[in-house]
């Protein structure tokens, strides 16, 4: 486990589905406490294993941790003990297919998908959160992914 230096997260992140570099991606973190969220920390940049290290400003306690990724839904892990420096081993595995972001598979999604379908990165159709798998490509594998995920929500 990690040692950490200061009032930091720290986990491991698995994303469903995708082929391309871990480290061009990012995950946004909310801390929850007695039902409200009590802190937002976005952009927090994943390692090429998906390892990830963020600050917090919370004291020690119990909270709730969501995590959601750009096209990946959000996933609450319950329960997270932070002491003085904060938790480490908030690991997750993430569903992909939510190429709008809007934290629900469906329609919608399927329909950015069908705009960019059949495009290569630099085509004019091409739409980067449509390639669900990240090989520049959107395509049936991406459809495939979606089609897996349909009609599901994050947390
Ligand atoms: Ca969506
Ligand atoms: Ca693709």
């Amino acid at each position: 486990m990690r040692q950490l230096d200061a009032r930091q997260l720290a986990g491991r992140i698995t994303l469903s589905d995708w082929l391309g570099d871990t480290s061009t991606k990012t995950v946004t973190l909310e801390v929850e406490s007695g039902g409200s969220i009590v802190e937002t920390i976005s952009g927090v940049p994943l390692t090429a294993i998906g390892t990830y290290v963020a600050n917090h400003t919370q004291a020690a306690g119990g909270y709730n941790v969501y995590i959601k990724g750009d096209t990946f839904l959000r996933k609450l892990i319950t329960g997270v003990t932070f002491d003085a420096l904060g938790a480490a081993g908030i690991n997750a595995t993430l569903i992909n297919g939510d190429v709008s972001g809007n934290n629900e598979v469906g329609p919608e999604d399927f329909s950015l998908l069908s705009l960019a379908f059949g495009s290569f990165q630099g085509d004019p159709n091409y739409n980067a959160a449509a390639d669900l798998n990240g090989d520049l490509e959107v395509g049936p594998a991406d459809f495939s992914i979606l089609a897996g995920s349909f009609g599901q929500f994050g947390d």
